[in-house]
């Protein structure tokens, strides 16, 4: 089946141009010019042509951040691979990066092929895997080496969450010094879990059990120094490191000025720490501030984190935005911690959005259209192994295509997400643009407001090493 898509306009991370695409069976094979010999010639033998008039088409994003299915604080992140990734492709993600388990005791094997089973067959969009290693000890040091050879190509490790995912300093260490022998990237969830610890026991003791206090006791200063002794540790240990949700001005701080002397470290924000915070959000009355309990948090209103990380995303000291996609709902599962805020499952479901709220970076005059399309997909896909088959439209890579529309405004709802959710984070939110048809490896999945996927059409992504190894 070919398919021309015309009279668009084409946004890669390297500019925005009036051009023609031509979709072969799963890929591209040709960006023509408008009106050409070969662009007519084109239209006349595709099966099917699109008209783009009027709509941007941008390559599908790549979110190399989310949680299916996690098992976490005695429950699972309600969105299964199946419902999820469909939510996903709703919004203009056509891959998934989910992150595999393994915890002390347990073989990264066993949790690898867990994993597996879960995502085989139920996905919409395409998927890969990062191994979050939980227990650092010889055999899944060595079993490390096994995943890189096999397309897992990065490792998560936790320097918050004691008893749970915590490494203390030596296992990150001995966990860095072998990616930097196979190739691997170190993705570090960086906050001081065992000063935050204390914080939460005394908090706890005081009486102060509502939601707002998972904000207050995480602090800024905790993410900050962790995030400044993984870069040392990264130096140490000779690896390329990548700081997921980075959410703090002071610690975007020590990511610049590690960049400034030429390390190689990179981090990613998420939707939510550019758009809610601590007051307005965690610190809803009642219980309802639940919702917004993530870690790492949600920041004070009364500083300048949000400013900071969009000058952050502007000079490329934040290279990533991911959503870091661990839904629950309210019912059942955020209520497991009504009498306690560290009961309370963390995280915040946004695979469905993330394209839009950055898109209103570009509507705000924050972001411009290529470092959108640069932060959603090109960079993930660059920096996850998957470029450039993914994150990008040009000959030979996957035809992942979102055609969006600039011109439709809408508002964010529960009653109008897809995914497993009984309540949005984003309720209310007025958005400028919207996604208008979705193609992953050439099969239209969303069109007319209507899924026209299914699943088990999203396939496993085998990734390389990132391409920011030096
Ligand atoms: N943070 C979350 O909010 N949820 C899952 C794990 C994490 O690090
Ligand atoms: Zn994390
Ligand atoms: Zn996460």
């Amino acid at each position: 089946m070919t398919t021309l898509i015309k009279n668009g306009t084409v946004i890669t991370s390297t500019g925005a141009d009036g051009a023609d695409v031509l979709i072969d069976g799963e890929q591209i094979v040709a960006v023509l010019q408008p009106g050409s010999d070969v662009a007519v010639a084109a239209e006349a033998g595709a099966e099917r042509v699109i008209d783009a008039a009027g709509v941007y088409v941008i390559p599908g994003g790549v979110d190399g951040h989310t949680h299916m299915e996690l098992p976490f604080g005695g429950t699972n992140a309600s969105d299964d691979f199946e419902n999820g990734t469909r939510a996903a492709a709703w919004g203009g993600t056509t891959t998934i990066v989910d992150f595999a388990v393994q915890k002390e005791g347990e073989a990264v094997r066993d949790c690898l092929e867990t994993w597996f089973a879960k995502a085989e067959g139920n996905c919409a969009i395409d998927y890969g895997f990062h191994q979050i290693i939980g227990g650092v000890d010889d055999q899944s040091l060595k079993d490390m080496d096994a995943l890189v050879d096999e397309g897992i190509t990065s490792f998560k490790l936790f320097m918050a969450y004691p008893g749970v995912f915590y490494s203390d300093d030596g296992k990150i260490l001995r966990a860095m010094q072998q990616a930097a022998g196979n190739g691997g990237l170190i993705m570090m969830h960086a906050e001081n879990g065992i000063a935050i610890d204390v914080l939460a026991e005394q908090a706890v003791e005081r009486g102060e059990t509502a939601p707002v206090n998972h904000g207050r006791v995480r602090r800024a200063e905790f993410e900050s120094e962790a995030t400044h002794r993984a870069i040392q540790l990264a130096k140490v240990g000779a690896c390329p490191l990548y700081i997921v949700h980075l959410s703090a001005s002071e610690a975007l701080e020590q990511v610049m000025i590690a960049r400034d002397r030429g390390a190689n470290v990179f981090a990613e924000t998420c939707p939510q720490y550019l758009y809610l915070n601590l007051e307005d959000h965690m610190g809803r009355p009642g219980f309802e501030g639940a919702g917004y309990v993530c870690s790492t948090p949600l920041r004070t209103k009364h500083a300048h984190h949000h400013e900071d990380l969009w000058q952050g995303l502007r000079t490329n000291d934040l290279s990533v935005v991911a959503t870091d996609h661990c839904p629950f709902c309210m019912k059942d599962q955020k209520e497991l911690g009504l009498d306690d805020f560290r009961a309370i499952p963390n995280g915040i479901g946004g695979v469905e959005h993330r394209m839009d709220l950055l898109y209103q970076g570009v509507v705000n005059g924050e972001i411009s259209l290529p470092r959108w399309v640069e932060l959603c997909s090109t960079t993930p896909a660059r920096m996850f192994g998957l470029y450039p088959r993914k994150g990008t439209i040009q000959a030979g890579a996957d035809a992942d295509i979102v055609l969006y529309d600039p011109n439709h405004t809408w508002t964010i709802s529960v009653n109008n997400h897809h995914m497993t959710m009984d309540y949005s984070a984003y309720e209310g939110t007025e958005i400028n643009g919207h996604v208008h048809t979705v193609i992953s490896r050439g099969r239209t999945i969303i069109e007319n407001g209507t899924y026209t996927g299914s699943a088990g059409h999203g396939q496993y992504q085998r990734r390389g090493l990132s391409q920011y190894l030096i």
